[in-house]
C-alpha cells in the first residue's frame, strides 16, 4: 500500500533545482520512464538542493535529490546515483564550449584561447571546493590558475593579448558552471587582455543570448543529452568548440545510507 511504499519514506519528493536546467527534463522523462505514478520533482535552486541535502544527512533522513558530476557533494559527503538501466538519463555526457557566430573573426585570440580549453573533472573539483570551503569564485579560479601555470600556458601559448577589448560570458548558478566560467574569466582578463562580463542567468537565456549575439561564449553546455533541446532550436546560430570536459554525469542522487539502488526500486 502507498503508506509502506518506498515512495512514502521520501514523501514521494524528488528534490530538483532551477526549472531551466536540463536536469530537471531529464527527471521528468525519468518519472515517466520507469512509472514512477505520484512522485512530484520539486523545482528550487542548486543552493536549496545542496541544503537540503546537507540537513538530511545531518539527520540521516532519507533523501533524493537531481545530482551530477563533477560537484563537490561528491567528496564532502558519501553518495551514490541511483542505477539507470532505461537510460532517462542518457549515457556519455560531456560539456562544451559554444560560442556566437562570428566570434573567430571579431575575436580571434579569445576564440583561439575557447577553443583549446579542456580540464578535466578532478581539476574543476579543485576549484568546486575552495569555493565551498568559503572562498569567493573570483579568488578560488585565480589561485588554480596560478598553482597550474602549466595548464594555463598550454591553453594560451602564442596567442596574441589584447588590449581591453570586452567580451560576455554566460552561465548558470550551478557549482560546476560557476567554477569554470571564473577560470575563463581569469585567463581572458590576466592573460590575455580582455575585459570580462560573466552574465548569470537561466539555462534558456544562456542559450539565447549566444545564438542571438549578445553574449559571446558559454562553457556550459551539456550535451548530447542535457541540454538536448537547446541544442535543437539554436545549432544553426552558433558554433560548437566541442567539449572542455568529458565522462560528466547527470541522474538522481541519494545518500549511501539510503538502501535502494535503481530508479526502477522507486516503483515499490
Ligand atoms: N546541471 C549542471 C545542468 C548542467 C550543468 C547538470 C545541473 C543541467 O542543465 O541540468
Amino acid at each position: 500500500s502507498p503508506e509502506n511504499s518506498v515512495g512514502s519514506l521520501f514523501d514521494y519528493k524528488i528534490i530538483g533545482i532551477d526549472p531551466g536546467s536540463g536536469i530537471m527534463k531529464s527527471t521528468a522523462q525519468a518519472i515517466q520512464d520507469y512509472d514512477l505514478e505520484g512522485w512530484t520533482l520539486i523545482e528550487g535552486s542548486s543552493a536549496a538542493m545542496t541544503a537540503a541535502m546537507d540537513k538530511a544527512i545531518r539527520e540521516e533522513q532519507p533523501i533524493i535529490i537531481t545530482g551530477w558530476t563533477p560537484h563537490w557533494m561528491f567528496n564532502k559527503y558519501d553518495l551514490k546515483y541511483l542505477e539507470d538501466p532505461l537510460k532517462s538519463y542518457g549515457d556519455a555526457e560531456e560539456i562544451h564550449t559554444v560560442v556566437r557566430l562570428g566570434l573567430a573573426e571579431d575575436h580571434p585570440s579569445a576564440y583561439e584561447f575557447l577553443d583549446r580549453f579542456q580540464w578535466s573533472s578532478d581539476e574543476m573539483g579543485e576549484i568546486m571546493t575552495a569555493m565551498q570551503e568559503g572562498q569567493a569564485p573570483d579568488k578560488a579560479a585565480a589561485e588554480w590558475a596560478n598553482a597550474h601555470k602549466d595548464r594555463v600556458d598550454e591553453w594560451t601559448k602564442g596567442i596574441a593579448p589584447v588590449n581591453g577589448d570586452k567580451l560576455t560570458l554566460s552561465y548558470v548558478a550551478w557549482d560546476s558552471e560557476i567554477a569554470s566560467t571564473h577560470l575563463l574569466q581569469y585567463i581572458l582578463e590576466q592573460k590575455l587582455g580582455y575585459k570580462v562580463n560573466t552574465l548569470q542567468v537561466e539555462a534558456g537565456p544562456m542559450w539565447t543570448g549566444v545564438a542571438s549575439g549578445d553574449v559571446d561564449a558559454t562553457a556550459a553546455a551539456w550535451l548530447p543529452l542535457t541540454h538536448g533541446d537547446y541544442w535543437e532550436k539554436y545549432s544553426d546560430k552558433l558554433e560548437d568548440l566541442g567539449p572542455n570536459m568529458t565522462g560528466v554525469r547527470t541522474g538522481l542522487v541519494v545518500p549511501s545510507y539510503v538502501d535502494l539502488d535503481s530508479i526502477e526500486d522507486l516503483k515499490k
